[in-house]
């Protein structure tokens, strides 16, 4: 199957999820959250891509925020402006570094998305788009990952926080993970007694 047809496009509460291949740093977006680190310096990555995109104002704005708190623990979020990307602003998420799975890994993750859903549904920006965020230098495991964020965005989504939530992934073979999981958690929700075509009801 090429990436077109694996793409998802779903209704979900009253809003509606996407998941697309592409590049998060130039999706036009209410917000586009960065896979950022705790002292929010940039770095490689989608962390990168955004910083190149969003031009170099981006780096001191959020220098200015850990200058102020501190740096961000892991599953924190925080705002910033998003300068030249065509997304407004970005929240830069922290996700967990993979360590195996038993040191709270999952939960982290799932505060990541949670925080950045609560940040955007705040500062009232109501389309919202995710990396994967851990799966690249974090090395969390990409099956484990999707269920997580994809609850998380179908729990946001039900909760009317956002009215749209895009994960924009980089290739194929991430498409197709997100994909199965977002299968699994249809079919999961069809055999809780949620009948909506199939569509996530959590
Ligand atoms: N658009 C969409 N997805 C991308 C893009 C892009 N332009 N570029 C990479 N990805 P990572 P992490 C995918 O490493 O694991 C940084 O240095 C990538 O293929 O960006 O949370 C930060 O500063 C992977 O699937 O984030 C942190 O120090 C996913 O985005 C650290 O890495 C996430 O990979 C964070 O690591």
């Amino acid at each position: 199957m090429d990436a077109l047809s694996l793409m998802i496009d779903a209704p979900v509460g009253p809003g509606r999820l996407l998941v697309t291949t592409g590049d998060l740093a130039a999706t036009e977006a209410d917000a586009v959250v960065n896979a950022a680190n705790a002292e929010l310096r940039g770095g490689g990555g989608v962390d990168g891509a955004l910083h190149r995109a969003a031009g170099p104002q981006l780096l001191p704005a959020g220098r200015a925020i850990v200058a102020a708190r501190g740096p961000l623990s892991a599953g924190e979020a925080v705002i910033t402006p998003g300068f030249n990307l065509r997304a407004r602003h970005v929240i830069h998420a922290v996700g967990p570094i993979w360590r195996g799975g038993m040191q709270g890994e999952p939960m982290v993750l799932a505060a990541a998305h949670a925080n950045s859903l609560r940040l955007a549904a705040e500062h009232g920006l109501a389309r919202v788009a995710f990396p994967a965020i851990s799966c690249g230098s974090y090395g969390y495991p990409p099956e484990l990952a999707a269920p997580i964020a994809l609850a998380e965005a179908v729990r946001g989504l039900r909760a009317g926080l956002v009215r749209e939530v895009r994960f924009v992934l980089h290739g194929q073979a991430m498409l197709t993970v997100w994909r199965a999981a977002f299968q699994r958690l249809a079919a999961q929700a069809t055999d809780a007694g949620h009948t909506d075509g199939g569509q996530p009801r959590a």
